[in-house]
């Protein structure tokens, strides 16, 4: 699908700030798809669809996870992680998209996962270091995903972590596996 034809599904489904959002990833992830040799095609339409549910109703949300989704432990935690794999869904099921890597770097944006591919990484990077992101802590990630993809994704889930941990908001044990596998791998 063209760029901009993407772009134009998109946007209805959200603000002008998440749009912009969404812009800043797709550039970011092209960049890292080019950088690290991977399909940069597949990170333009996975970065562009990645918060299609950002805003969906979450009762709807929690129906299509408890009667189509796999994962129904997601039900127990922060109803900020039901927009990624329920995006994935919406985006195979309304737009049309069948690439099962373009999929899953979809479902796994918010919390990654154990053994992911070069292009699940790549959307789960850009979605914390696009440009509009000024999070303390982002420019060293920035800085680390120029050369080291795997290192750098260390680093955003730790300082998520701390994040989450700081506001007393349950821990999602896929974002914790993530983080052991990460860490297990760098030795
Ligand atoms: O949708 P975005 O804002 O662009 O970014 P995202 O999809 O990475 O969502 C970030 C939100 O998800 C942020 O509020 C932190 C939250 N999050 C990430 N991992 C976990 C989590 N929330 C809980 N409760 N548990 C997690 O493990
Ligand atoms: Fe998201
Ligand atoms: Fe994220
Ligand atoms: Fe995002």
């Amino acid at each position: 699908m063209e760029q901009s034809q993407a772009l134009k599904l998109v946007k209805p489904h959200l603000t002008e700030g998440r749009y912009r959002h969404t812009v800043g990833v797709m550039e970011t992830a092209m960049i890292l798809a080019e950088r690290f040799g991977e399909d940069s095609k597949k990170a333009e339409t996975a970065a562009i669809f990645h918060d299609y549910a950002k805003y969906r109703n979450k009762d709807e949300m929690r129906d299509l996870v408890k009667n189509k989704l796999s994962r129904k432990d997601i039900l127990d935690y922060g109803s900020e992680l039901l927009h990624a794999p329920c995006g994935a869904y919406y985006v195979e099921h309304e737009i049309g998209i069948t690439d099962q890597n373009v999929l899953n770097a979809i479902t796994y944006h918010t919390t990654g996962r154990p053994e992911m591919s070069g292009l699940e990484k790549i959307i789960f990077l850009a979605d914390y270091i696009e440009p509009n992101r000024t999070f303390p802590g982002v420019d060293e990630v920035r800085e680390l995903a120029t050369r080291n993809m795997d290192e750098a994704i260390i680093l955003m889930l730790q300082q998520t972590i701390a994040f989450l941990v700081k506001r007393r908001q349950l821990l999602y044990p896929l974002t914790l596996e993530t983080f052991n596998e990460s860490i297990r791998k760098q030795r």
